[in-house]
C-alpha cells in the first residue's frame, strides 16, 4: 500500500499534488479524474489507485493495471487548445523518464507519442483526454500508469516481449512514494515551461530520450499506415515522418513501431 504521507511530506511542488485522492481499487483513474474535475477539481489535483479493474489505452485499448504498479491521473486546467494537448502527452513522458534514470539510475527511451520504454520494453504509459469549450480545453487530464513492483508474469502472456516492469529490470522493488514524488517534480517543472510558451525547451529533453529519431518506422492510426523514417517531432508535438519519395509528412496521432532491420 503506498504511503500517501510520505509523498506528501517531501513533495516540493507549488501546485501539483497538492490534493491526492487515493483508492484501493477504481475502474479507471483517468474516469474518476474527469469527473472530479467536471465538478470543479482544482488544478494540480492527483488520483491515485492501487489498482484499476478497467485502465484504459488509447482508442479504447486495454491497460492492465495490477498491484504494485503506479496508476494515477492529474487534473490541470491549462489555457491551451485542443491540438496542444499533446504536448502535455509529451511533457509527461519526459517526467517519468528523467524520474526513471534519475532516481534508479536506468537506461530510457521514448517512443512518439506515449510510451516510456527500459530496454526497448514498454514500463509507461501515458493517456490524455479532456474536455474542450469552443477552442479552449476546460481541463486536461493526463493518466499515466508505470509498471513497478510487480512481476512480469503477471500480465497477459501476450505482452511478455513488448512490456517490461523496474522490479523486472532492477531485481527488486523500487520506492513508489519516492517515484511519484519526483514525477509530480518534474512535471510541474516542464509544465510551467510549457505555458511560460517555452516548450521547445521540454522537446529537446523529450528528445535526448527519443531514441526512434532517425530510424525506419512504420506509423498507423485509425486512417492510414505509412512507412518511412522518423524525422523529427515538430515545436507543436506532431511526428515528422520522411516518406520513401521524400515527402514529409506530419502526425498528430498513431502508433509507432521501429523496424530494427532495414
Ligand atoms: C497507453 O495506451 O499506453 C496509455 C496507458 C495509460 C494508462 C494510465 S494508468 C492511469 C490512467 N488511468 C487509465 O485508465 N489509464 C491511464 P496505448 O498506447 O494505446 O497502449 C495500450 C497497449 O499497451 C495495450 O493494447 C497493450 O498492448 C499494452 N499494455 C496494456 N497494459 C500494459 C502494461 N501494464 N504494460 C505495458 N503494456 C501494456
Amino acid at each position: 500500500m503506498l504511503n500517501l504521507a510520505k509523498i506528501k511530506e517531501e513533495l516540493k511542488t507549488a501546485c501539483l499534488g497538492n490534493e491526492i485522492h487515493y483508492f484501493v481499487e477504481v475502474g479507471s483513474t483517468n474516469e474518476v479524474a474527469k469527473a472530479l474535475a467536471a465538478k470543479g477539481a482544482k488544478e494540480g489535483t492527483v488520483v491515485i489507485a492501487e489498482t484499476q479493474t478497467s485502465g484504459k489505452g488509447r482508442l479504447g485499448r486495454k491497460w492492465f493495471s495490477p498491484k504494485g504498479g503506479i496508476w494515477l491521473s492529474l487534473i490541470l486546467r491549462p489555457k491551451i487548445k485542443p491540438k496542444d494537448a499533446l504536448k502535455l502527452t509529451l511533457t509527461a513522458a519526459v517526467a517519468v523518464a528523467r524520474t526513471i534514470k534519475e532516481n534508479l539510475n536506468v537506461n530510457v527511451s521514448i517512443k512518439w507519442p506515449n510510451d516510456v520504454l527500459v530496454e526497448n520494453k514498454k514500463v509507461c504509459g501515458i493517456l490524455t483526454e479532456g474536455m474542450s469549450e469552443g477552442d479552449e480545453m476546460k481541463f486536461v487530464v493526463v493518466g499515466v500508469g508505470i509498471n513497478a513492483n510487480f512481476d512480469l508474469a503477471v500480465l497477459p502472456r501476450e505482452l511478455w516481449e513488448t512490456a517490461t516492469t523496474l522490479r523486472e529490470v532492477l531485481g527488486r522493488n523500487v520506492d513508489r512514494e519516492a517515484i511519484i514524488r519526483s514525477f509530480l517534480e518534474y512535471f510541474e517543472i516542464c509544465y510551467n515551461k510549457m505555458l511560460a510558451g517555452n516548450f521547445k525547451h521540454v522537446l529537446s529533453e523529450w528528445k535526448n530520450f527519443a531514441s526512434f529519431l532517425g530510424k525506419r518506422i512504420v506509423v498507423s492510426n485509425t486512417k492510414e499506415k505509412m512507412e518511412g523514417i522518423a524525422q523529427n517531432v515538430d515545436e507543436d508535438g506532431s511526428l515528422i515522418v520522411r516518406l520513401e519519395k521524400g515527402d514529409l509528412v506530419k502526425i498528430f496521432s498513431g502508433d509507432v513501431s521501429i523496424r530494427y532491420k532495414n
